[in-house]
């Protein structure tokens, strides 16, 4: 048996394969009616059912011999053999921190003794980081033991133990479109396809097949953590159709190397997430992901700046202070931050990091009129010597009673990588785990998955990408406590509802 523990209701069922629990849904509805709002609780009466066989799953890098790329390669290596290693501050060991998986705990009820917490991850049967089998592809061809000693991340001693194993790892030849991406790439790219847009297309969807028969996973899913692109134009007759866009492709038509991966991964029924800024869905990649039923999310991990402005200005504007400025200044020394130093691959990143607050800020009109918000400035400077260790500052400058201003400044330095890394992990096993989890209402008894706009991983995204017209969710808590409530519905369990009834009774 795969679970931890087993949940004793009349609505839930374990199978050999599923399982299966009922579950009560309940929203609120509100509408106008002669100029009276009227508030009508809801709910809908839904079954999920889960898959409990956990597939072996192979994760599939775009920018495997980037900082990222390596960084969660070699760690996952080194707590699969259980590494630890000296430093001047003294032995460390191989750990998950930061994965919300891995390292954070849910509270499942209470028992005897108190509340019962158990890690994330036992909630529902999901694939074990260690298990994941990695391959990739890099415009770069060094292998992954020199990529991760270029990406200055891990310590020394540790690189030396995992040197061996990562010698063997070599990313497979990529897609290049010199345009794309900053110019200041192109002495890296000596590992790169060649022929029509098409034919490499073809051979990344051979690679994908390649890799399935030759690893034995089960599953393939791919990650985009190649370097950020400059964003595309949305042109009816190039991108805005499946149609479009698979036709753009034939004739070599504008289309990044990012939508040329999320198609190959989408024609070969991979899910595929975009770990970077630019507009790699584009409405035809969409169109194709839906029409194949292949769940495509993202876009860029939320790592560290903007989770914490996604928390802290949840925090501010629920406290009802009036945000009224936003500083966020950073430096960084690792490749990533070379190619932001050019303006347009900048631009995406600016983008995806200042939207993180709208849907705080729109849902509260007592303190923001319609086209009221804060003033917004994001800058990234790059400075080599400070390597993949990033420097944030931020200056969040608040109204609060009587005329008065309340000006918090934080600074934080952090790897970079090693922040992402877990965040790749999560992303991928909470996107296995969801292609196993289908649903029906009362009302609709056709079993169905997802949507294939996989929005539940938001979490772990700047800027989240949602089916069109429904609602984007920034605020971290909220995303965290959508993930946890979905699977606590799947094993049909009620929503964390924190108001704790039974000690505020005489
Ligand atoms: P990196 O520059 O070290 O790695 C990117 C890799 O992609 C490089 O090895 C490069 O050769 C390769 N590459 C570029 N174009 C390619 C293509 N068309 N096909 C295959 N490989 C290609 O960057 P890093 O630090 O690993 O970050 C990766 C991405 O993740 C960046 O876009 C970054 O903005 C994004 N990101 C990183 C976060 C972090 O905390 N580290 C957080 C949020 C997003
Ligand atoms: C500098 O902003 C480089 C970026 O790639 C970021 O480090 C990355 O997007 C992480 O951003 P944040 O805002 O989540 O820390």
């Amino acid at each position: 048996m795969a679970e931890t523990f087993l949940v004793e209701s009349p609505d839930v069922t374990y199978s050999k394969d599923f399982i299966e629990a009922k579950y009560t849904y309940s929203t609120v509805h509100v509408c106008k009616e002669n100029g009276v709002t009227k508030v009508r609780p809801c709910s809908t009466r839904f079954t999920f059912r889960t898959g409990r066989q956990v597939p072996r799953l192979g994760v599939m890098l775009v920018g495997w011999g980037g900082n990222n790329g390596t960084t969660v390669t070699a760690a996952v290596l080194a707590n699969k053999l259980g590494l630890s290693w000296m430093t001047k501050t003294g032995r460390k060991k191989a750990n998950y921190y930061g994965s919300l998986l891995q390292a954070s705990t849910v509270c499942l009820g209470t028992g005897p003794a108190g509340d019962v917490y158990v890690p994330f991850r036992d909630l529902l049967p999901m694939v074990h980081p260690n298990d994941i089998v990695f391959d990739g592809w890099d415009i770069s061809s060094l292998n992954l033991a020199e990529a991760m000693r270029r990406a200055e991340v891990l310590d020394w001693p540790l690189q030396e133990q995992l040197w061996p194993h990562l010698e063997k790892m070599k990313p497979r030849p990529s897609i290049y479109i010199p345009e794309f991406i900053a110019a200041n790439q192109e002495e890296r790219a000596d590992n790169v396809l060649r022929g029509s847009m098409a034919e490499q297309v073809e051979q990344i969807r051979r690679d994908i097949r390649d890799f399935k028969d030759t690893s034995g996973v089960d599953k393939v899913i791919v990650l985009w953590t190649a370097n950020t692109e400059r964003f595309c134009d949305v042109v009816p007759g190039l991108n805005d159709t499946a149609d479009n866009l698979l036709r753009a492709i034939e004739r070599g038509l504008e289309v990044s190397p990012s939508t040329l991966f999320a198609v190959a991964s989408i024609l070969e029924g991979c899910a595929y997430i975009n770990g970077s800024p630019q507009n790699t869905f584009v409405p035809g990649a969409v169109e194709l992901a839906a029409q194949r039923r292949v769940f495509i999310c993202g876009d860029d991990f939320k790592s560290g700046q903007t989770k914490l402005k996604s928390v802290l200005v949840d925090f501010l504007v629920g406290a009802g202070l009036k945000t009224k400025s936003i500083v966020s200044y950073n430096h960084l020394g690792n490749n990533d931050g070379k190619n932001l130093s050019a303006p347009q691959q900048f631009r995406s990143k600016e983008i995806s990091k200042s939207n993180v607050v709208d849907d705080t800020v729109q849902a509260n009109p007592v303190l923001y009129g319609p086209q009221d918000k804060p003033d917004h400035c994001v800058v990234i400077k790059y400075v080599p010597y400070v390597g993949d260790s990033k420097r944030a500052l931020d200056e969040y400058t608040s109204e609060i009673m009587m005329g008065g201003t309340n000006t918090i400044v934080i600074h934080n330095t952090c790897e970079d990588s090693l922040l992402a890394s877990p965040i790749i992990l999560d992303l991928v096993i909470l996107t296995e785990l969801c292609q196993r989890v289908t649903f029906c209402t009362e009302a609709d008894p056709e079993f169905q998955g997802f949507h294939s706009v996989l929005s539940i991983v938001a979490f772990l995204c700047k800027a989240p990408l949602v089916p069109e017209g429904t609602p984007v969710v920034n605020a971290l808590f909220r995303q965290r406590s959508c993930i946890e409530n979905i699977l606590r519905a799947c094993l049909g369990l009620p929503p964390q509802n924190h108001m704790l009834l039974e000690h505020k009774m005489q």
